[in-house]
Protein backbone atom coordinates (compact mmCIF):
# COMPACT_ATOMS: atom_id res chain seq x y z
CA UNK A 1 0.00 0.00 0.00
CA UNK A 2 2.46 2.28 0.91
CA UNK A 3 4.45 1.80 -2.43
CA UNK A 4 1.30 2.01 -4.42
CA UNK A 5 1.03 5.68 -2.62
CA UNK A 6 4.51 7.16 -3.29
CA UNK A 7 4.53 5.86 -7.06
CA UNK A 8 1.47 7.93 -7.47
CA UNK A 9 2.67 10.97 -5.64
CA UNK A 10 5.87 10.16 -8.06
CA UNK A 11 3.61 10.77 -11.36
CA UNK A 12 6.05 8.88 -13.33
CA UNK A 13 4.71 7.39 -16.33
CA UNK A 14 3.48 4.73 -14.86
CA UNK A 15 3.40 1.53 -17.31
CA UNK A 16 2.54 -1.61 -14.76
CA UNK A 17 5.98 -3.71 -15.43
CA UNK A 18 7.80 -0.35 -14.45
CA UNK A 19 5.84 0.39 -11.12
CA UNK A 20 6.43 -3.36 -10.56
CA UNK A 21 10.03 -2.99 -10.72
CA UNK A 22 9.95 -0.35 -8.68
CA UNK A 23 7.77 -1.76 -6.31
CA UNK A 24 10.64 -4.96 -6.15
CA UNK A 25 13.77 -3.21 -6.02
CA UNK A 26 12.69 -1.70 -2.46
CA UNK A 27 11.07 -4.58 -0.99
CA UNK A 28 13.28 -6.86 -1.93
CA UNK A 29 16.18 -5.11 -0.11
CA UNK A 30 14.96 -3.53 2.47
CA UNK A 31 10.73 -3.21 2.85
CA UNK A 32 11.30 -6.59 5.47
CA UNK A 33 13.46 -4.50 7.53
CA UNK A 34 11.27 -1.70 7.99
CA UNK A 35 8.13 -4.48 8.26
CA UNK A 36 10.04 -5.50 11.42
CA UNK A 37 10.44 -2.60 12.90
CA UNK A 38 6.87 -1.12 12.46
CA UNK A 39 5.50 -1.86 15.78
CA UNK A 40 7.51 0.86 17.40
CA UNK A 41 7.50 3.71 15.17
CA UNK A 42 10.24 4.89 16.47
CA UNK A 43 13.70 6.67 15.41
CA UNK A 44 14.80 3.29 13.34
CA UNK A 45 11.51 3.12 11.80
CA UNK A 46 11.38 6.40 10.52
CA UNK A 47 15.03 6.46 9.10
CA UNK A 48 14.23 2.86 7.41
CA UNK A 49 11.09 4.73 5.79
CA UNK A 50 13.20 7.54 4.51
CA UNK A 51 16.00 4.74 3.25
CA UNK A 52 12.93 3.21 1.68
CA UNK A 53 11.33 5.88 0.00
CA UNK A 54 15.27 7.07 -1.52
CA UNK A 55 15.85 4.09 -2.68
CA UNK A 56 12.09 4.10 -4.78
CA UNK A 57 13.14 7.64 -6.07
CA UNK A 58 16.89 6.93 -6.62
CA UNK A 59 15.36 3.54 -8.18
CA UNK A 60 12.58 4.89 -10.14
CA UNK A 61 14.18 8.17 -11.53
CA UNK A 62 17.04 6.33 -13.09
CA UNK A 63 14.62 4.16 -14.82
CA UNK A 64 12.56 7.00 -16.41
CA UNK A 65 14.55 10.03 -15.93
CA UNK A 66 11.74 12.39 -15.45
CA UNK A 67 12.97 15.92 -16.22
CA UNK A 68 12.74 17.53 -12.88
CA UNK A 69 12.11 15.44 -9.78
CA UNK A 70 13.62 16.27 -6.71
CA UNK A 71 12.80 13.93 -3.02
CA UNK A 72 12.15 16.60 -0.08
CA UNK A 73 15.19 18.12 0.83
CA UNK A 74 16.79 16.49 4.12
CA UNK A 75 17.03 19.16 6.36
CA UNK A 76 18.29 17.82 9.62
CA UNK A 77 21.60 15.70 10.15
CA UNK A 78 19.33 12.45 10.97
CA UNK A 79 17.21 12.82 7.78
CA UNK A 80 20.23 13.52 5.66
CA UNK A 81 21.97 10.25 7.04
CA UNK A 82 18.79 8.50 6.23
CA UNK A 83 18.81 9.84 3.11
CA UNK A 84 20.93 6.97 1.75
CA UNK A 85 21.06 8.09 -1.59
CA UNK A 86 22.56 11.29 -3.06
CA UNK A 87 20.65 13.62 -5.64
CA UNK A 88 22.07 13.79 -9.25
CA UNK A 89 24.21 16.81 -9.08
CA UNK A 90 22.86 16.95 -12.81
CA UNK A 91 19.31 17.15 -11.99
CA UNK A 92 19.70 19.36 -8.67
CA UNK A 93 20.85 21.76 -11.01
CA UNK A 94 17.59 21.44 -13.09
CA UNK A 95 15.63 22.19 -10.46
CA UNK A 96 14.22 24.22 -7.91
CA UNK A 97 13.38 24.04 -4.07
CA UNK A 98 9.81 24.12 -4.55
CA UNK A 99 9.80 21.55 -6.76
CA UNK A 100 9.77 18.31 -4.99
CA UNK A 101 9.15 14.70 -6.57
CA UNK A 102 8.33 16.64 -10.26
CA UNK A 103 5.99 18.84 -8.67
CA UNK A 104 5.98 22.44 -7.92
CA UNK A 105 3.87 23.96 -4.99
CA UNK A 106 3.83 27.40 -3.36
CA UNK A 107 6.47 28.10 -0.68
CA UNK A 108 7.32 30.50 1.52
CA UNK A 109 10.69 29.64 3.84
CA UNK A 110 13.13 26.76 4.00
CA UNK A 111 10.95 23.52 3.86
CA UNK A 112 7.52 25.20 4.22
CA UNK A 113 6.40 23.76 0.89
CA UNK A 114 3.07 23.27 1.94
CA UNK A 115 2.70 25.79 4.85
CA UNK A 116 2.47 29.44 3.46
CA UNK A 117 0.99 31.45 6.08
CA UNK A 118 -1.28 32.57 3.77
CA UNK A 119 -3.03 29.90 3.03
CA UNK A 120 -1.96 27.61 5.83
CA UNK A 121 -2.94 23.86 5.41
CA UNK A 122 -3.28 23.62 1.33
CA UNK A 123 -1.01 23.73 -1.66
CA UNK A 124 -1.81 23.54 -5.33
CA UNK A 125 0.84 21.58 -7.25
CA UNK A 126 1.60 21.69 -10.92
CA UNK A 127 3.32 18.84 -12.76
CA UNK A 128 7.04 20.16 -13.46
CA UNK A 129 8.09 19.91 -17.26
CA UNK A 130 11.60 21.90 -16.71
CA UNK A 131 13.16 24.44 -14.95
CA UNK A 132 13.75 27.25 -17.41
CA UNK A 133 15.42 30.05 -14.69
CA UNK A 134 16.49 30.94 -11.44
CA UNK A 135 18.42 33.95 -10.59
CA UNK A 136 18.18 36.00 -6.85
CA UNK A 137 17.95 39.14 -7.89
CA UNK A 138 18.36 42.17 -5.36
CA UNK A 139 14.38 41.79 -4.19
CA UNK A 140 13.23 38.45 -4.64
CA UNK A 141 14.28 34.66 -6.13
CA UNK A 142 13.12 34.66 -9.67
CA UNK A 143 11.98 31.31 -11.48
CA UNK A 144 10.17 30.50 -14.90
CA UNK A 145 9.43 26.56 -15.32
CA UNK A 146 7.73 24.97 -18.12
CA UNK A 147 4.63 23.02 -16.49
CA UNK A 148 2.80 19.63 -18.21
CA UNK A 149 -0.43 21.67 -18.51
CA UNK A 150 -0.59 25.64 -17.53
CA UNK A 151 2.27 26.54 -20.00
CA UNK A 152 5.35 28.61 -18.58
CA UNK A 153 5.09 29.86 -15.04
CA UNK A 154 6.60 32.36 -13.36
CA UNK A 155 7.26 31.90 -9.67
CA UNK A 156 8.40 34.51 -7.16
CA UNK A 157 9.72 34.21 -4.12
CA UNK A 158 8.58 30.78 -3.79
CA UNK A 159 4.95 31.93 -4.87
CA UNK A 160 2.93 31.40 -8.11
CA UNK A 161 2.42 34.69 -10.10
CA UNK A 162 1.23 33.70 -13.32
CA UNK A 163 0.87 31.07 -15.86
CA UNK A 164 0.21 31.62 -19.60
CA UNK A 165 -2.87 29.20 -19.64
CA UNK A 166 -4.63 31.49 -17.02
CA UNK A 167 -3.00 34.89 -16.71
CA UNK A 168 -5.70 36.42 -19.19
CA UNK A 169 -8.69 36.30 -16.20
CA UNK A 170 -6.08 38.46 -13.88
CA UNK A 171 -4.96 41.10 -16.05
CA UNK A 172 -8.05 41.51 -18.37
CA UNK A 173 -9.64 41.57 -15.20
CA UNK A 174 -7.67 43.94 -12.95
CA UNK A 175 -7.24 45.99 -16.07
CA UNK A 176 -10.57 46.54 -17.28
CA UNK A 177 -12.73 46.64 -14.45
CA UNK A 178 -11.40 49.99 -13.38
CA UNK A 179 -11.01 51.79 -16.62
CA UNK A 180 -14.17 50.51 -18.32
CA UNK A 181 -15.68 51.89 -15.33
CA UNK A 182 -14.67 55.59 -15.71
CA UNK A 183 -15.11 58.06 -19.06
CA UNK A 184 -12.31 58.19 -21.33
CA UNK A 185 -9.52 57.32 -19.18
CA UNK A 186 -5.76 59.37 -20.20
CA UNK A 187 -3.44 58.70 -18.08
CA UNK A 188 -2.76 55.54 -16.14
CA UNK A 189 -0.30 53.81 -13.57
CA UNK A 190 0.29 50.44 -12.75
CA UNK A 191 2.26 49.89 -9.55
CA UNK A 192 4.26 46.43 -10.16
CA UNK A 193 2.80 44.57 -12.74
CA UNK A 194 6.46 43.84 -14.37
CA UNK A 195 5.20 40.84 -16.30
CA UNK A 196 4.09 43.34 -18.72
CA UNK A 197 0.31 41.54 -18.97
CA UNK A 198 -1.62 44.72 -17.42
CA UNK A 199 0.11 47.09 -19.80
CA UNK A 200 -0.91 44.47 -22.53
CA UNK A 201 -4.61 45.30 -21.46
CA UNK A 202 -4.62 49.04 -20.38
CA UNK A 203 -3.41 49.62 -24.28
CA UNK A 204 -6.35 47.94 -25.63
CA UNK A 205 -7.94 51.47 -24.32
CA UNK A 206 -7.43 54.09 -27.22
CA UNK A 207 -8.62 56.90 -25.13
CA UNK A 208 -5.65 56.54 -22.87
CA UNK A 209 -2.46 58.71 -23.67
CA UNK A 210 -0.36 57.61 -21.09
CA UNK A 211 0.68 54.77 -19.05
CA UNK A 212 3.04 55.24 -16.26
CA UNK A 213 4.53 51.96 -14.83
CA UNK A 214 6.45 51.81 -11.82
CA UNK A 215 7.94 48.44 -11.08
CA UNK A 216 10.56 47.97 -8.66
CA UNK A 217 12.79 44.17 -9.71
CA UNK A 218 14.39 45.25 -13.24
CA UNK A 219 14.94 41.12 -13.61
CA UNK A 220 10.82 40.66 -13.40
CA UNK A 221 10.66 42.86 -16.75
CA UNK A 222 13.98 41.29 -18.35
CA UNK A 223 12.64 37.94 -17.64
CA UNK A 224 9.70 38.57 -18.88
CA UNK A 225 10.56 40.00 -21.87
CA UNK A 226 12.49 36.70 -22.40
CA UNK A 227 9.89 33.57 -21.47
CA UNK A 228 6.52 35.74 -21.65
CA UNK A 229 6.76 37.39 -24.92
CA UNK A 230 2.64 37.41 -25.00
CA UNK A 231 2.63 39.77 -21.57
CA UNK A 232 5.85 41.61 -22.43
CA UNK A 233 4.59 43.00 -25.51
CA UNK A 234 2.60 45.45 -23.15
CA UNK A 235 6.13 47.13 -22.88
CA UNK A 236 5.91 47.88 -26.80
CA UNK A 237 3.46 50.26 -26.68
CA UNK A 238 4.69 53.86 -27.05
CA UNK A 239 2.28 55.26 -24.42
CA UNK A 240 4.54 53.30 -21.56
CA UNK A 241 7.13 54.92 -19.47
CA UNK A 242 8.77 53.19 -17.39
CA UNK A 243 10.22 53.39 -14.00
CA UNK A 244 12.69 51.55 -12.36
CA UNK A 245 11.74 52.10 -8.46
CA UNK A 246 10.08 51.65 -5.61
CA UNK A 247 6.28 52.63 -5.90
CA UNK A 248 5.84 54.21 -2.10
CA UNK A 249 8.25 56.22 -3.05
CA UNK A 250 7.25 56.89 -6.47
CA UNK A 251 3.65 57.63 -5.80
CA UNK A 252 4.58 59.65 -2.63
CA UNK A 253 6.35 62.17 -5.02
CA UNK A 254 3.42 62.38 -7.83
CA UNK A 255 1.45 65.77 -8.27
CA UNK A 256 -1.77 65.67 -6.72
CA UNK A 257 -4.52 64.62 -8.94
CA UNK A 258 -2.18 63.15 -11.67
CA UNK A 259 -4.11 60.15 -12.96
CA UNK A 260 -7.46 59.17 -13.96
CA UNK A 261 -6.69 55.37 -12.77
CA UNK A 262 -3.82 53.58 -10.87
CA UNK A 263 -3.93 49.91 -11.05
CA UNK A 264 -1.65 48.15 -8.24
CA UNK A 265 -0.66 44.72 -9.95
CA UNK A 266 1.52 43.66 -7.12
CA UNK A 267 2.80 40.29 -5.04
CA UNK A 268 1.19 38.78 -2.17
CA UNK A 269 1.29 41.07 1.05
CA UNK A 270 4.51 39.51 2.49
CA UNK A 271 7.71 40.64 1.90
CA UNK A 272 8.22 43.29 -0.71
CA UNK A 273 4.83 43.99 -0.95
CA UNK A 274 3.57 44.39 2.46
CA UNK A 275 3.17 48.15 2.38
CA UNK A 276 0.82 48.29 -0.25
CA UNK A 277 -1.98 46.91 1.57
CA UNK A 278 -1.39 49.52 4.32
CA UNK A 279 -3.07 53.19 4.77
CA UNK A 280 -0.13 55.58 3.99
CA UNK A 281 0.12 53.46 0.50
CA UNK A 282 -3.38 53.93 0.11
CA UNK A 283 -3.49 57.98 1.70
CA UNK A 284 -0.92 58.45 -1.70
CA UNK A 285 -2.76 56.85 -4.55
CA UNK A 286 -5.85 59.02 -3.31
CA UNK A 287 -3.90 61.88 -3.38
CA UNK A 288 -2.47 61.18 -7.04
CA UNK A 289 -5.85 60.39 -8.48
CA UNK A 290 -8.10 63.09 -9.76
CA UNK A 291 -11.70 63.96 -8.12
CA UNK A 292 -13.27 60.54 -9.32
CA UNK A 293 -10.41 58.96 -10.15
CA UNK A 294 -10.46 54.98 -9.65
CA UNK A 295 -8.25 52.30 -7.82
CA UNK A 296 -8.11 48.62 -8.47
CA UNK A 297 -6.15 46.88 -6.69
CA UNK A 298 -4.99 43.26 -6.02
CA UNK A 299 -6.93 41.70 -3.13
CA UNK A 300 -6.80 38.35 -2.27
CA UNK A 301 -9.04 35.22 -2.17
CA UNK A 302 -12.52 35.80 -0.53
CA UNK A 303 -12.22 32.13 0.41
CA UNK A 304 -8.93 32.16 2.51
CA UNK A 305 -8.74 36.46 3.73
CA UNK A 306 -12.22 38.02 4.56
CA UNK A 307 -9.98 39.89 7.30
CA UNK A 308 -6.95 40.83 5.42
CA UNK A 309 -9.73 41.81 2.69
CA UNK A 310 -12.14 43.49 5.58
CA UNK A 311 -8.97 45.47 6.63
CA UNK A 312 -8.41 46.72 3.11
CA UNK A 313 -12.38 47.85 2.36
CA UNK A 314 -12.36 49.42 5.94
CA UNK A 315 -9.09 51.85 5.17
CA UNK A 316 -10.10 52.25 1.59
CA UNK A 317 -13.67 53.82 2.70
CA UNK A 318 -12.48 56.23 4.82
CA UNK A 319 -9.28 57.55 3.04
CA UNK A 320 -11.48 57.30 -0.68
CA UNK A 321 -14.57 58.60 0.76
CA UNK A 322 -15.96 57.68 -3.03
CA UNK A 323 -17.49 54.11 -3.61
CA UNK A 324 -15.66 50.77 -2.44
CA UNK A 325 -17.04 47.49 -4.12
CA UNK A 326 -15.23 44.08 -4.20
CA UNK A 327 -15.00 42.12 -7.58
CA UNK A 328 -13.31 38.80 -7.61
CA UNK A 329 -12.89 36.26 -10.57
CA UNK A 330 -11.79 32.61 -11.15
CA UNK A 331 -7.79 32.03 -11.66
CA UNK A 332 -7.11 28.62 -11.27
CA UNK A 333 -3.74 28.83 -10.35
CA UNK A 334 -4.00 31.27 -7.47
CA UNK A 335 -4.80 29.83 -3.77
CA UNK A 336 -8.07 28.49 -3.71
CA UNK A 337 -8.76 29.06 -7.27
CA UNK A 338 -9.78 32.89 -7.04
CA UNK A 339 -8.50 36.26 -6.91
CA UNK A 340 -10.24 39.54 -5.58
CA UNK A 341 -9.85 43.38 -6.33
CA UNK A 342 -10.46 46.30 -4.44
CA UNK A 343 -12.07 48.75 -6.65
CA UNK A 344 -12.34 52.69 -5.25
CA UNK A 345 -12.99 56.23 -6.24
CA UNK A 346 -12.14 59.33 -4.70
CA UNK A 347 -14.76 61.99 -4.22
CA UNK A 348 -15.39 63.53 -7.75
CA UNK A 349 -17.64 62.43 -10.39
CA UNK A 350 -19.71 59.84 -9.21
CA UNK A 351 -18.51 56.42 -10.12
CA UNK A 352 -20.61 53.25 -10.10
CA UNK A 353 -18.23 50.04 -10.66
CA UNK A 354 -21.05 47.81 -11.23
CA UNK A 355 -22.00 49.23 -14.85
CA UNK A 356 -19.26 49.60 -17.31
CA UNK A 357 -20.20 52.72 -18.50
CA UNK A 358 -16.90 52.40 -20.97
CA UNK A 359 -18.08 48.99 -22.49
CA UNK A 360 -15.21 47.48 -24.00
CA UNK A 361 -17.31 46.09 -26.80
CA UNK A 362 -17.28 49.77 -28.01
CA UNK A 363 -13.55 50.75 -27.79
CA UNK A 364 -12.72 50.96 -31.28
CA UNK A 365 -10.07 47.68 -31.78
CA UNK A 366 -10.48 46.42 -27.94
CA UNK A 367 -11.11 42.98 -29.01
CA UNK A 368 -8.53 42.19 -31.08
CA UNK A 369 -5.69 44.74 -30.01
CA UNK A 370 -2.18 42.34 -30.08
CA UNK A 371 -4.77 39.45 -29.19
CA UNK A 372 -7.71 38.51 -28.73
CA UNK A 373 -9.73 39.17 -25.20
CA UNK A 374 -9.74 35.78 -23.40
CA UNK A 375 -11.66 36.37 -19.90
CA UNK A 376 -13.39 39.89 -19.82
CA UNK A 377 -16.23 40.94 -21.59
CA UNK A 378 -19.14 43.49 -20.41
CA UNK A 379 -21.00 40.82 -18.96
CA UNK A 380 -18.35 39.49 -16.58
CA UNK A 381 -17.45 42.96 -15.41
CA UNK A 382 -21.14 42.70 -14.10
CA UNK A 383 -20.77 39.26 -12.56
CA UNK A 384 -17.84 39.80 -10.90
CA UNK A 385 -19.44 42.50 -8.18
CA UNK A 386 -21.87 39.21 -7.00
CA UNK A 387 -20.85 38.23 -3.81
CA UNK A 388 -21.15 34.94 -1.66
CA UNK A 389 -23.80 35.39 1.27
CA UNK A 390 -20.52 34.15 3.62
CA UNK A 391 -18.62 37.12 2.19
CA UNK A 392 -21.32 39.23 2.60
CA UNK A 393 -21.92 38.19 5.99
CA UNK A 394 -17.94 38.32 7.22
CA UNK A 395 -16.78 41.35 5.27
CA UNK A 396 -18.88 43.98 6.94
CA UNK A 397 -18.94 46.68 4.79
CA UNK A 398 -19.42 45.31 1.58
N1 LIG B 1 -1.10 34.83 -4.94
C1 LIG B 1 -0.48 35.42 -6.09
C2 LIG B 1 -1.05 36.77 -6.44
C3 LIG B 1 -0.24 37.36 -7.56
C4 LIG B 1 -0.76 38.64 -8.04
N2 LIG B 1 0.09 39.28 -9.01
C5 LIG B 1 0.28 38.59 -10.21
C6 LIG B 1 1.05 39.36 -11.23
C7 LIG B 1 0.53 39.14 -12.60
N3 LIG B 1 0.70 40.28 -13.43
Amino acid sequence: MEFVSVAIFLELPLSIPHFLLCTHAVSSTQKHKAQKLRPHRGRDYQRERERERACVFVVCSRIFSPPCVLPEKAETGEEKEAQAFPVDPELEANCHATVVSGWFSDKVGKGMYFNNPMWPGEAHSLKVEKVLFKEKSEYQEVVVFESATYGKVLVLDGILQLTEKDECAYQEMIAHLPLCSIESPKNVLVVGGGDGGVLREIARHSSVDSIDICEIDKMVIDVSKKFFPELAVGFDDPRVHLHVADAVEFIRNTPRGKYDAIIVDSSDPVGPAQELVERPFFESIARALRPGGVLCNMAESMWLHTHLIQDMMTACHEIFKGSVHYAWASVPTYPSGVIGFILCSTVGPPVDFKIPVNPIEKIEGALEHWRELRFYNSQMHRAAFALPSFVKREVSCL
